[in-house]
C-alpha cells in the first residue's frame, strides 16, 4: 500500500500537558498503520482565540501512514477521546487537540477535513514547531509568547 506523509499539530493546556503530548505520540506510534518519523520541539504558547485559559504546550509531528486522510482523522479523534478531551468551549481548554495540518499535497475544503488546515498559516504556535521538521520558508506571524521549552521526544 502507498505510504503518505502527514503533518499533525498537537496542543494541550489542561492537566499534565507534557504527559498528554507524550501519550498522544505513544498512541499514534502504537497504531500499526502509522510511523511517527519526526517530532518538533515543544513550545509553550499563549492561548489564541479564547484568552481566559492556561498557556498551551504545542508541538508538531511528521507521520508516515498507509491510512487515507479520513481514517487518519478518525485515529486522531479517537486519541483525543481516549485522553478524555472535554469539549465545552470552542477554542477553549483541552487535554489534547490533534489536528491534521497537511496530508501529502492534498487540498480540500470539506468541513469534515479541510486541508491544509484552514488556520495554520496565521498561527505561530503551529508554524514554529512545523518549521523544526520541514523546509517551511513562508512567513511566521510574530508572536513573542511562543517559546521553545523542551527538546523533541523522539
Ligand atoms: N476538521 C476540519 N479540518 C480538520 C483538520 N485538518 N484537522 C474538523 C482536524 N480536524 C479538522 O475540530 C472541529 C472539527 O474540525 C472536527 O469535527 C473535524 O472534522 P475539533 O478538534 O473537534 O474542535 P476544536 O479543536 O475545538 O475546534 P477547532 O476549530 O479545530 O479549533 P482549532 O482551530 O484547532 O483551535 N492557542 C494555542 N496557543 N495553542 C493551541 O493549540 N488551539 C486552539 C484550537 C485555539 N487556540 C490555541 C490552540
Ligand atoms: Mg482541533
Amino acid at each position: 500500500m502507498a505510504e503518505h506523509t502527514a503533518y499533525l499539530s498537537l496542543g494541550s493546556n489542561m492537566g499534565d500537558r507534557e504527559d498528554n503530548l507524550r501519550k498522544a505520540i505513544e498512541l499514534l506510534s502504537g497504531n500499526e498503520n502509522i510511523t511517527v518519523s519526526k517530532c518538533a520541539n515543544i513550545y509553550e504558547t499563549e492561548p489564541v482565540g479564547y484568552d481566559d485559559q492556561p498557556y498551551f504546550l504545542n508541538t508538531c509531528l511528521e507521520v508516515k501512514t498507509t491510512l487515507d486522510p479520513y481514517s487518519l482523522l478518525k485515529v486522531c479523534q479517537k486519541i483525543e477521546n481516549d485522553l478524555h478531551r472535554v469539549r465545552i468551549i470552542r477554542n477553549g481548554p483541552r487535554t489534547i487537540d490533534l489536528d491534521i495540518l497537511l496530508y501529502d499535497d492534498m487540498i480540500s475544503d470539506d468541513p469534515i477535513l479541510t486541508l491544509p488546515h484552514p488556520r495554520m498559516f496565521e498561527r505561530a504556535f503551529v508554524l514554529c514547531p512545523l518549521k523544526d521538521i520541514t523546509e517551511y520558508t513562508g512567513t511566521i506571524p510574530e508572536d513573542k509568547s511562543v517559546r521553545p521549552v523542551d527538546k523533541p521526544y523522539i
